[in-house]
């Protein structure tokens, strides 16, 4: 294994990981394509059993691999799923699915980088920029920042005002042309495409102006707040924006 940090255990590389390669030596995980797909099924079903994080070194569909710090997500749709923002803003506002797809979307084409060393090439997201959603709330003059929760209960990101405000950051509603799937975080997740992938919280419920950033969820836990592709957490890699 290559010395990276990992999302099931922060920085460095611990004892998870290691029984991680071990597990997946073991379920012959290094075998054809096709039968990593076949394997996904049972082995995505497994993550939601899973508060180790140890399902997260898994491969998924399309270079991407599936992560969640939390043992269960509900599963949400068109019929139940809310987005609320609120905080510093003149008029609280709460989204149903509907009505984000009413909105004007936005698509964008990027790489995407793992702070872990995976990159997905050229793909595309498309939702409503998080800016016109901010601006429909009335952001407050005081207002510096944004903090995003998800309806998995437990993960956290910000940014601040005027990162949140860049035209490349999305709430996003599809992901390679599909709308998104609950493994990738739908039906709704943010995409900051300037960053590494883990400020792109999937199952995004809550959006609220702050005064000040606050740290989010692997922040907490090592990784750069400001979290732009190469020019961060002390890795290299070609910016992705
Ligand atoms: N709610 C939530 N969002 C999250 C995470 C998570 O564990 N929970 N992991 C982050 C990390 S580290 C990465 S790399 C991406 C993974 O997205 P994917 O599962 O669609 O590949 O989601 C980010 N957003
Ligand atoms: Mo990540």
């Amino acid at each position: 294994m290559n010395p990276e940090p990992s999302e099931a255990e922060g920085r460095p590389v611990g004892r998870r990981v290691f029984l991680g390669t071990l597990a997946l030596g073991a379920l012959g995980v290094a075998a054809a394509p096709t039968l990593q797909r076949g394997l996904e099924g049972v082995l995505g079903a497994a993550s939601g059993k899973d508060p180790t994080g140890l399902t997260g070194l898994l491969p998924n569909g399309g270079g991407f691999r599936y992560y969640s710090v939390a043992a269960s997500v509900p599963h949400k749709d068109a019929t139940d799923y809310r987005l609320t923002v609120d905080g510093l803003v003149d008029h609280p506002t709460s989204y149903t699915l509907p009505e984000l797809r009413a909105l004007p979307q936005t698509r964008l084409v990027r790489d995407v980088q793992c702070v872990t060393g995976w990159r997905v090439p050229g793909t595309p997201f498309e939702g409503v920029r998080l800016s016109r959603l901010l601006d429909a709330a009335g952001v407050r003059s005081t207002a510096k920042a944004v903090r995003f929760t998800c309806f998995d209960g437990t993960y956290t990101e910000s940014l601040t005002l005027a990162q949140a405000r860049r035209a490349d950051v999305l709430v996003a509603l599809r992901m390679q042309d599909k709308d998104i799937g609950h493994d990738h975080g739908g039906p709704v997740r943010l995409y900051v495409a300037p960053m590494y992938f883990y400020k792109s919280a999937k199952w995004l419920s809550g959006i609220t102006v702050t005064d000040a950033v606050e740290p989010g969820y692997w922040e907490e836990r090592g990784y750069d707040v400001d979290a732009w592709v190469g020019r961060s957490n002390g890795r290299g890699d070609v910016p992705t924006s």
